[in-house]
């Protein structure tokens, strides 16, 4: 398949060089067709955000105007997906267009048995367009250990930041800002907009919200007051047939979150108490997603103004999906699809037609492919993804993915023995956040298989057609033993195509 070629490839200076020789033609396409100026890129990202908490989703109660005029006046993915779902594999998977394997951020735990940095021999696809010549930028959260590179200018939350009054790195100094996160981030994307000079532009503007503690502004607190928020078909889930999901005591958002709220009401009910978390986080959630909404409204409002939005691909995602109340949970981790997939939309009007809905799947290792295409820049062999060009042409190829391969590693048996180890404590019952260890999977259009593999060996089978909240595990079901032969074949080839061991 075009594009995906696995670990290796070109060395760093190859790849920088290569970029370099394809600036002088980024006025022609692949085709050699002019293309007009080269585009600006605008990357939206929020940390936390479920496929469905948009207008444009379908969403019956959230509103999200901004949202849906980039759908309306661009291309919505309605089967984009993450990698690996947690939020500094899936920064790092956005910004290198490869596996967590491949670019060494494989979880968020500082003691992870993983590299915690970027592998430096890979080119990022801000710091491609920066050899290409254009002004680079990146405002709001970062999460990665790095300093970033291949920007010109960087104004970023240290780790997770904080909703209010955020210190940010700025020059290399430590800066209070007054004010809630996601206006500062925005005026700092509007200055750096403003600011622009004639060469194209690439600004990554990236929200800590909806991230926990799910805060929001404190103008949208009162959103949705009254509302009884509806449950997700899975909301009681019994966990059945999915023996590592039952175990999965701390994603359950009754066991977690209750922590979070000093104002939870003494003395209620375990169903009462349940009920009560719901509500407010998942209200909470929203509210800070209609932040985001509310201020990228601004920035698509100064694109206008400014003359700018022709010239400019705005793509719209997040680092991970999220569990709202879906199996009882919150947070993301599990290959089960609130977790798995996200949002994912993209307008660029002189290119993409408007009101595409694509339902081919497509990853989060296409993004940076599809920029550096977009923005006529060369593609590095080593990226994993492909350009989603031809599918926001309307011309999709014939051999686009038909599945998909998603691997996850955090809590593996040899980090959970070195932690234990460290216990000074032996009362302690020690496990590491959320109980979910390492599973790898793939998905078809129909089916999703998923090997869990940290202690021992389980596996599960879902029909994702019969079966779409994933609540049956058909693994061990009869009469499947065909389909699963088939399906661990294609896992294995998929492992394979990418380079994944171990
Ligand atoms: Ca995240």
């Amino acid at each position: 398949m075009p594009g995906m070629t696995g670990v290796g490839g070109p060395s760093r200076r190859d790849v920088l060089r290569s970029a370099a020789a394809a600036t002088g033609a980024a006025f022609l396409t692949r085709c050699g067709r002019p293309s007009g100026p080269r585009p600006n890129i605008l990357l939206v990202m929020t940390d936390d955000q479920q496929y469905g908490q948009m207008g444009c989703a379908g969403h019956p109660l959230l509103q999200t105007p901004s949202m849906d005029r980039l759908a309306a006046e661009g291309t919505r993915f309605s089967n984009a997906l993450c990698t690996n779902s947690l939020c500094a594999p899936g920064r790092a998977t956005v910004l290198t267009g490869c596996y967590s394997h491949v670019h060494g951020i494989r979880g968020n735990s500082e003691k992870a048995d993983a590299i915690e940095e970027i592998d430096a021999s890979l080119p990022t696809f801000p710091q491609l367009l920066q050899e290409a010549g254009y002004r680079t930028g990146l405002v709001g959260k970062w999460h990665l250990r790095q300093q970033p590179r291949g920007f010109d200018i960087w104004k970023v939350l240290p780790g997770q930041g904080v909703y209010f009054d955020p210190d940010f790195i700025i020059g290399g100094e430590t800066v209070k800002q007054s004010g809630y996160a996601t206006d500062i981030t925005t005026d700092f994307a509007l200055d750096f907009l403003r600011t622009a000079g004639p060469e194209p532009f690439c600004l990554l503007y990236q929200h800590k919200a909806p991230h926990r503690p799910f805060t929001p502004a404190p103008r949208h607190a009162g959103l949705y007051d009254g509302v009884d928020w509806p449950k997700p078909p899975s909301y009681n889930d019994d966990y059945a047939t999915r023996q590592v999901a039952s175990e999965a005591e701390d994603m359950r958002f009754e066991i977690s979150l209750a922590g979070d709220y000093p104002d939870l009401p003494a003395g209620l009910g375990p169903a009462q108490r349940r009920e009560w978390i719901f509500q407010r986080f998942v209200k909470d959630h929203h509210r800070a997603v209609h932040g985001v909404d509310e201020n990228l409204g601004h920035v698509l409002d100064y694109l206008d103004s400014s003359g700018l939005a022709e010239d400019t691909v705005v793509l719209y995602t997040t680092d991970n999906g999220y569990f709202l109340g879906e199996h009882g949970w919150y947070d993301k981790r599990f290959m089960y699809e609130p977790a798995l997939r996200i949002p994912l939309l993209v307008r660029y009007p002189r290119l993409s037609r408007a009101g595409q809905v694509e339902g081919r799947p497509v990853l989060n290792t296409d993004i940076a492919p599809t920029l550096l295409d977009l923005a006529g820049v060369r593609v590095p062999e080593g990226m994993q993804g492909r350009s989603v060009r031809p599918l926001l042409e309307g011309a999709p190829p014939d051999d686009w993915r038909t599945s998909t391969f998603y691997s996850y590693y955090e809590n593996s048996w040899a980090f959970r023995e070195m932690a234990r180890e460290q216990m000074t404590d032996p009362s302690f019952q020690f496990w590491t956040p959320h109980r979910v260890g390492p599973h790898r999977g793939l998905r078809t259009d129909r089916y999703k298989l998923i090997e869990f593999y940290g202690e021992g060996d389980y596996w599960e089978l879902f029909d994702l057609k019969e079966d779409p909240h994933e609540l049956r595990n058909l693994y061990e079901e009869p009469g499947h033993g065909q389909l699963v032969e088939e399906l661990r074949a294609e896992l294995l080839r998929l492992r394979e195509q990418y380079g994944e061991r171990g």
